[in-house]
């Protein structure tokens, strides 16, 4: 083995909000700079400051959290403001055991949890002094002007580094040997490094070629496109070889689309191996295109937990949500998942609350019909993300939206909207709660007779 060039040291910042769960979370952003600093033969430490404890189903956790002061923009929230992940102590004895850096690089996944990056920032910098800080990652690439107030000694990277890696070189003297020709990116360097022997992520396609008005997805990525499928496959099979990882994540947005010639082709190869693993796909998938071809696949893939994105049924919203699919089409889907032989208690279908105009009544409404089909109803709180035609909008009626990312956090934004507060966001939760009792017993009943 050659000599390491230079060292780095990686972290997965943490993450300041009012929830955070462990949806089998991992920083694919900051796994693929792993590779390119692999690629580099750079001597590269990994900090997560997201520990868990990994007690739940499907290889999740629950992630170390406390109490932290709320900011201003939080002041009136009648809910507890958390830090999520590990103490300072240990995120200060994690950097101590690496040998003293070239220069750190920090991720970021949600544009409101920038409390969090800035305080991992600010302890870095105490514990590191003189060292190069790059942040990247979709906060920097959504709202680079932001973050460069918030966090002035950080260099910003708003680069994609899939597509353009050769900017990270010019970001800052350290990095000017990055090569980047001939780099193949892949996660299992990262895999190897992260260690997590109870789930690992999955990326099979890059993008997604719709166009919903509260969706990012085509400011990160404009184009649609898909991984290698053997990088893929190998990616599967060492997270499941050497690291006993059984529960997958897929966090595609479009995972299913061109899927004869890409998804299918992944699950028979996956099939063939008949290895004993769980997939899981918690961004939520396509029902149109849940055809019974890929459903039958899936299933015999091992698929354990399906989400469906729904968003709305109600015909005013058809441009919003690119007309992912009316209540006819989902109930029809919801038949399709069944007869593929999947239990309902299993399947999540995502309902969007925050839309312009949508009242708590409409969301219940919804909550109703799709419970009646026997599947959970997950509702999830509009977050509006810069760069998507429904942040413009609403930041007309909003203007702090523009520079205070804390507007952006789902829990609170809903509270803000015409016909809605605390109490009915709260209405919501706990009406989702009931209805999904009420659908897995009905699913309970309906298998014992
Ligand atoms: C997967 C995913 C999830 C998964 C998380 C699983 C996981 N990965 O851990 C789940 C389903 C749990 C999830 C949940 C939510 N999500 Co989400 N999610 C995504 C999604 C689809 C992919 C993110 C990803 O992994 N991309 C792949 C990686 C490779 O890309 P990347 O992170 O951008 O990294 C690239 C660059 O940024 C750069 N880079 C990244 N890091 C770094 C670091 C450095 C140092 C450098 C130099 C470069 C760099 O290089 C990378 C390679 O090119 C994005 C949409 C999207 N297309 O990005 C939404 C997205 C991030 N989610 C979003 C939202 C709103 C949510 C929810 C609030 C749901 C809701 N209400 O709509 C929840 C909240 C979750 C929570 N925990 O509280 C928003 C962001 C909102 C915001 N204001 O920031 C996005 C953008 C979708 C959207 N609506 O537009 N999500
Ligand atoms: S919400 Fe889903 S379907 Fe719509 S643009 Fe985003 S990723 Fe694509």
């Amino acid at each position: 083995m050659g000599k390491r060039t230079k060292t780095a040291i990686v972290v997965n910042p943490w993450v300041t909000d009012f929830k955070l769960y462990d949806e089998w979370m991992h920083p694919l952003g900051l796994y693929f700079l792993i590779s390119l600093l692999e690629h580099n033969r750079w001597d590269t430490h990994y900090v997560n400051c997201l520990a868990c404890d990994w007690r739940k189903k499907y290889g999740t956790g629950e992630f170390l959290a406390h109490d932290t002061a709320k900011p201003e923009t939080y002041a009136a929230v009648p809910r507890k403001y958390k830090r999520y992940g590990i103490p300072e102590s240990e995120l200060a004895r994690c950097l101590n055991e690496c040998p003293r850096p070239d220069i750190v690089f920090v991720g970021g996944m949600m544009t409101y949890w920038i409390q969090g990056l800035r305080q991992t920032i600010e302890t870095i910098a105490r514990m590191l002094p003189g060292v190069p800080v790059v942040a990247g990652g979709i906060p920097a690439r959504l709202m680079p002007e932001c973050l460069g107030e918030a966090i002035p000694e950080a260099v910003l990277c708003n680069a994609d580094l899939l597509s353009e890696p050769s900017k990270l070189a010019g970001l800052h003297p350290a990095l000017r040997d990055l090569e980047t020709n001939d780099w193949h990116p892949g996660l299992v360097p990262a895999l190897r490094l992260a260690h997590n022997r109870h789930h690992a992520p999955v990326l099979a396609t890059l993008g997604c070629p719709f166009r919903c008005s509260y969706c990012a997805s085509s400011c990160l990525q404009p184009r649609f496109v898909h991984r290698d499928i053997s990088t893929v496959l190998e990616e599967i099979l060492f997270a499941a070889g050497h690291l006993g990882v059984r529960d997958f994540a897929f966090c595609d947005d479009a995972l299913q689309c061109d899927s004869k010639t890409n998804f299918l082709v992944l699950l028979s190869a996956l099939q063939e191996r008949g290895l004993p693993l769980r997939f899981h796909t918690p961004n939520g998938l396509h029902i149109r295109l849940a055809t019974d071809r890929v459903l039958g696949a899936m299933r015999e893939s091992g698929f354990a937990t399906l989400r469906f994105g729904y968003e709305s049924g109600q015909a005013r919203f058809d441009i919003d949500t690119a007309s992912k699919a009316g209540r006819n089409e989902l109930a029809r889907g919801i038949a399709r998942i069944r007869e593929a032989g999947f239990d309902l208690g299993s399947v999540g279908v995502y309902l969007m609350a925050g839309l312009p105009g949508q009242l708590p009544d409409d969301v219940a409404e919804e909550m109703r019909f799709i419970t009646s089909l026997g599947v959970l109803v997950k509702p999830v709180f509009l977050s509006p993300v810069p760069g998507t035609g429904l942040f413009q909008t609403y930041a007309r009626m909003f203007p702090r939206l523009r520079d205070d990312p804390l507007w952006h956090n789902d829990t609170f934004f809903v509270t803000r909207l015409p016909g809605w507060d605390w109490s009915c966001a709260d209405e919501i939760r706990q009406g989702a709660k009931m209805l999904n009792a009420g659908a897995r017993e009905k699913e309970t009943a309906e298998k014992s007779d």
